[in-house]
């Protein structure tokens, strides 16, 4: 088990579509098992609430999402409670849409500082596969719907800055390409 590297936006693992898990006797292979450690690790390392495997450059439909973290920073008082159970693992997910229309700041750990408002839908199904091979469902709204939608995403190779105006998008890629070179002077040093 170990924390892996993140990739950075625009790195082109990002935009490529990702495989189904092929099930063995009905039950993730061990790989995938040890994927899903090692991203909740990186997950909980880089302090994000969800990821999604291509951001470490594995180009298979696993998820994980722990939105627990984002609770705390809003107890403050109102905003939401979010419906439902995480830490979740979701293995080949499929994203139905149910309703209404939320727009949300939002970020993502591939894109790092940057964030931007995207419209989705305000309460949507997702049908997966979990750790132990089980069929399970969950009907979400708010920042769950969200993120399981932004997360989704990732597998088809879309990320949120897709949803910008093409102005904020080359401004953020700019950044990012920036970014990217700094990291690999870092690491030549
Ligand atoms: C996706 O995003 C998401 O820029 C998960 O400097 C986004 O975990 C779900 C993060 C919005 C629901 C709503 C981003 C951490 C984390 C950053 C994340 C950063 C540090 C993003
Ligand atoms: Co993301």
């Amino acid at each position: 088990m170990a924390i892996r590297d993140i990739l950075i936006w625009p790195d082109p693992r990002l935009m490529k579509l990702s495989k189904p898990v092929e099930l063995q006797d009905g039950k993730p292979p061990d790989d995938v098992k040890t994927l899903i450690k090692d991203m909740f690790l990186t997950m909980y390392d880089a302090e994000g609430i969800g990821l999604a495997a291509p951001q470490l450059g594995v180009l298979q439909r696993v998820v994980v999402l722990d939105i627990r973290a984002y609770e705390r920073e809003q107890a403050d008082g109102k905003v939401e409670v979010p419906s439902g159970e995480t830490p979740i693992a979701l293995i080949n997910p499929v994203f139905s849409e149910k309703s209404g229309k939320l727009e949300w700041e939002e970020g993502c750990l591939s894109v790092p500082g940057e964030t931007g408002m995207v419209t989705r839908a305000a309460k949507c199904r997702v049908d997966y596969v979990d750790v132990d091979g089980l069929p399970q469902f969950i009907e979400a709204e708010g920042l769950k719907a969200v993120a399981l939608q932004h997360e989704c995403d990732h597998l088809e190779g879309k990320l949120f800055v897709d949803y910008l105006s093409p102005l904020k998008k080359g401004v953020i890629k700019r950044k990012m390409l920036r970014l990217i070179e700094r990291n690999a002077d870092e690491a030549a040093e």
